[in-house]
């Protein structure tokens, strides 16, 4: 059967958030007006990226971000980028960046607005100068505090308060993803007309999959219970086939991949990472709406990653996240 918004339409990321928002009568246009910018911010990023072989723009700079991790160029460019495409449209109150310590506020010299907004600018950095794919994530929450300007607490809210989330993922092509709490949708961008283009309205994720993504090499770090998880996966106790293992390091990458094929990212707490590495907020949280709306689960090992109320702009979480049954597995493994 022809799918009419694949095979008879073409669908630009433009018309779809317009006709998205023209199905909530109270709808202003204020988060449609983010999603452009963020979709416009993600284009100059995408050109950045697939050029950067040939333009000064590989390698680390001279500083560490606030998680103490070399910067590369392209995170400094890609966290400006977007800051620049969205501090001016009225339509935020504050900011929060992965590659940033504190709170952004929204210039004085520009309107605030009603919600606030929370990135990784690029995602799995450090894998940029050998050629690997790379992403962008975002979260949008309404504002909660009642001052004229954002406040902090605006940014730590739990994930089930998001209105909208997404990705972009820099790989073979430039894909953008995203949800509003009505499913999730794809759009690749078409490189000679500079558009995302609709290509998968209402992803869904398989029940359980075939992936398993995870760093082996922190094994001996890994408490009983997770060892015991992974020989399940890995089809070692014999009571599941092995699922096939695939790490690529970039968090976007993995999870894409996972979204459409099935399977589970995890990255349990180990001994020297007793909250593992992912961020609450600009990781965990985002990707958490998007797997459920897909109708896959997201959980830290016992509770859902949604209902987690953050306590500091750069909280690390254990995550497990991908096909529902996938996700049932850890759980029972991990609180039995
Ligand atoms: P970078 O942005 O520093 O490359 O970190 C990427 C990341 O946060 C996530 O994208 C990966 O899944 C994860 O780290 C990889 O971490 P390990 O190297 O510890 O497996």
């Amino acid at each position: 059967m022809l799918n009419p918004r694949r095979d008879t339409s073409v669908v630009t990321i433009e018309r779809f958030i317009i006709e998205q928002e023209e199905l909530i009568p109270e709808a202003t246009g204020a988060l449609s007006g983010i999603l452009y910018d963020l979709a416009l911010a993600a284009k100059m990023i995408a050109n950045k990226v697939r050029r950067a072989g040939l333009a000064d723009i590989l390698g680390a700079t001279e500083d560490q971000n606030v998680q103490g991790e070399v910067q590369q160029k392209l995170d400094v460019y890609a966290n400006e980028t977007i800051i620049k495409a969205l501090d001016h449209g009225g339509r935020l109150c504050a900011m929060g960046s992965e590659e940033v310590e504190e709170f952004i506020p929204i210039p004085k010299k520009f309107k605030q607005g009603k919600y606030a907004i929370l990135f990784d600018p690029l995602d799995g950095s450090s894998n940029i100068d050998v050629n690997i794919p790379v992403g962008t994530i975002f979260s949008i929450v309404r504002k909660i505090s009642t001052g004229p300007e954002g406040e902090l607490k605006d940014l730590l809210q739990p994930g089930y308060k998001q209105v909208a989330a997404g990705y972009v993922l820099y790989g073979s092509s430039t894909v953008l993803v995203y949800t509003t709490g009505a499913g999730v949708h794809g759009f690749t961008l078409d490189p000679m007309l500079g558009e995302f283009l609709l290509h998968n309205a209402n992803i869904t994720t398989p029940e359980t999959g075939k992936y398993l993504s995870v760093n082996n090499g922190y094994e001996q770090l890994w408490s009983d219970p997770v060892k015991n998880l992974m020989q399940r996966y890995r089809g070692l106790d014999g009571k599941r086939e092995a699922m096939n293992g695939r790490y690529v390091g970039s968090f976007v990458a993995d999870f894409h991949r996972n979204l459409c094929g099935g399977g589970i990212f995890a990255y349990p707490s180990n001994a020297k990472s007793p909250k593992g590495k992912l961020r609450l907020l600009y990781e965990a949280s985002p990707m958490a709406f998007i797997i459920e709306q897909a109708g896959g689960a997201a959980i830290d090992g016992t509770n859902r990653i949604l209902d987690i109320s953050p306590t500091s702009l750069h909280q690390r979480t254990p995550l497990f996240i991908g096909s529902k049954q996938d996700v049932e597995t850890a759980r029972e493994f991990l609180n039995s």
